[in-house]
C-alpha cells in the first residue's frame, strides 16, 4: 500500500471488547492514526469512545462509511463482515477481519505476523484474522513445525468468556454473584450457566458432533502453517475464566525430540514467552497472560511413551494476540513494506 505519514483508520464494533482493545492498542503502539472513526450499530451511535485522550462520536456503520480511509479493522460478528467487508475492500481500504466468514476462502489471506506475512499480497483487499485459540497454539507451535516437522496435535482448549464478548463478561459476573448469594444463575449468552462450571462447546455444533470452534483449530492451523497433512484433534471448552484462554497440547512429531533443544527454540521463538519453572510455581497463568502480548509456554514435558511427541501449556490473551493485537501487527507489516 501507498506510504504515508498518517492512515485513516475506522474500527467497525469499536465499543466490543475486541474494538475497544484495538483502540487501547494502536494507542499503545503509537500506531500512525490520522482520522479514527469508530463505527458501531444504530444501538450505539452516539456514543464517545475516548482515543489519545481525545473523545470521537460512534458512526452507525453504513455503506457509505469507509470512503478515503486506508484501513478498516473489523470485529462485529460474522454477518457485519460478510456484507461490510466487501464494500470496504471496494472503497479502497486494507480490511482486516476479526469474524470467521472469509478465513478459509482460498484466495484471502489467513495470518499471524510471526508466522506468514509473506501470504499478504501486494493488494490484500480483505485479510483474514484467525480464530483466537488457532492464533495462541501455532505461535507455539510455528518453530516446534520448522525443526521436527509436526505430524499429529492433540488439544483441550480452556476458553475465557470474553471470546464470546462483552455480554458474556457480563454474564459471568451476575451468575457468579447468583451462586454466591444462593440465587439461581440466570442463562442468557450460554445455553447452560458458566459460573462454577466448564462448557465443552464453543460455537455451533456440526453433524460429526464437533463444534465449529473446534474445526477452526483444524483448519486453520493448516492453512496458517502451510501443510494439509497436519492432523488436529480438538476438544475447545468453555470455563469461568473471563480473559485469556489456557491450552493444553500435545504435539506429535516426524523426529525425536530432544527437550533441551525444544526450550532453547521456544525460548527464541518470535511472540514466545516461556514461563516453565514448575519447581518454583512458575508456569502461564490466564490471570499472568492477561493484558500481555506474549503467547506463554510452560509445563515443558516429554511424553510419557512416545520419543516424538511432547506435552505443552500454552496461555494468551485472547483480546489481544488472539484478535486485536495480532489484526494490529498485520496492519503494521503492511505499513511498514
Ligand atoms: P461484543 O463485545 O459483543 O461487541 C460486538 C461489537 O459489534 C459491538 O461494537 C457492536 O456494536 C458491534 N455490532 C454488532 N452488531 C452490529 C451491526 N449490525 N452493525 C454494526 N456493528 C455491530 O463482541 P466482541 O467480542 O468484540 O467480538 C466481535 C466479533 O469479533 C465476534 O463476533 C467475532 O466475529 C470476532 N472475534 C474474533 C476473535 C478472534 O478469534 N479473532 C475473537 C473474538 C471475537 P453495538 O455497541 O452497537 O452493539
Ligand atoms: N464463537 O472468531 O465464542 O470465530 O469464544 C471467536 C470466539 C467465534 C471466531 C467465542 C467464537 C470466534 C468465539
Amino acid at each position: 500500500m501507498k506510504k504515508k505519514d498518517f492512515y485513516d483508520v475506522a474500527v467497525v464494533g469499536a465499543t466490543g471488547a475486541v474494538g475497544r482493545t484495538m483502540l487501547s492498542i494502536l494507542e499503545e503502539r503509537k500506531f500512525p492514526v490520522g482520522r479514527l472513526l469508530p463505527l458501531a450499530s444504530a444501538r450505539s451511535a452516539g456514543k464517545q469512545v475516548t482515543f489519545n485522550g481525545q473523545k470521537i462520536t460512534v458512526e452507525e456503520l453504513k455503506a457509505d462509511s469507509f470512503e478515503g480511509l486506508d484501513f478498516a479493522l473489523f470485529s462485529a460478528g460474522g454477518s457485519v463482515s460478510r456484507e461490510f467487508c466487501p464494500i470496504a475492500a471496494q472503497a479502497g481500504c486494507v480490511v482486516i477481519d476479526n469474524s470467521s466468514a472469509f478465513r478459509m476462502e482460498k484466495d484471502i489471506p489467513l495470518v499471524v505476523p510471526e508466522i506468514n506475512p509473506h501470504a499478504i499480497g501486494d493488494n490484500p483487499g480483505i485479510i483474514a484474522n484467525p480464530n483466537c485459540s488457532t492464533i495462541q497454539m501455532v505461535v507455539a507451535l510455528k518453530p516446534i513445525h520448522d525443526r521436527y516437522t509436526i505430524k499429529r496435535v492433540v488439544v483441550s482448549t480452556y476458553q475465557s468468556v470474553s471470546g464470546t464478548g462483552q455480554d458474556a463478561i457480563d454474564e459471568l459476573k451476575a451468575q457468579t454473584n447468583q451462586v454466591l448469594n444462593d440465587k439461581p444463575a440466570t442463562r442468557g449468552v450460554y445455553p447452560h450457566q458458566i459460573a462454577f462450571n466448564c462448557l465443552p462447546h464453543i460455537d455451533a455444533f456440526l453433524d460429526t458432533g464437533y463444534t465449529k470452534e473446534e474445526m477452526k483449530m483444524v483448519n486453520e492451523t493448516r492453512k496458517i502453517l502451510e501443510d494439509d497433512a497436519i492432523q488436529v484433534s480438538p476438544t475447545t471448552v468453555r470455563v469461568p475464566v473471563f480473559y485469556a484462554h489456557s491450552e493444553a497440547v500435545n504435539v506429535e512429531t516426524e523426529q525425536a525430540i530432544d527437550l533441551k533443544e525444544l526450550r532453547k527454540i521456544l525460548g527464541s521463538a518470535p511472540g514466545v514467552r516461556l514461563v516453565d519453572a514448575p519447581g518454583k510455581g512458575e508456569y502461564p497463568l490466564a490471570t499472568d497472560a492477561a493484558g500481555r502480548d506474549e503467547v506463554m509456554v510452560g509445563r515443558i514435558r516429554a511424553d510419557l511413551d512416545n520419543p516424538n511427541a511432547v506435552n505443552l501449556w500454552i496461555v494468551a490473551d485472547n483480546l489481544r494476540k488472539g484478535a486485536a493485537l495480532n489484526a494490529i501487527q498485520i496492519a503494521e507489516v503492511l505499513i511498514r513494506r
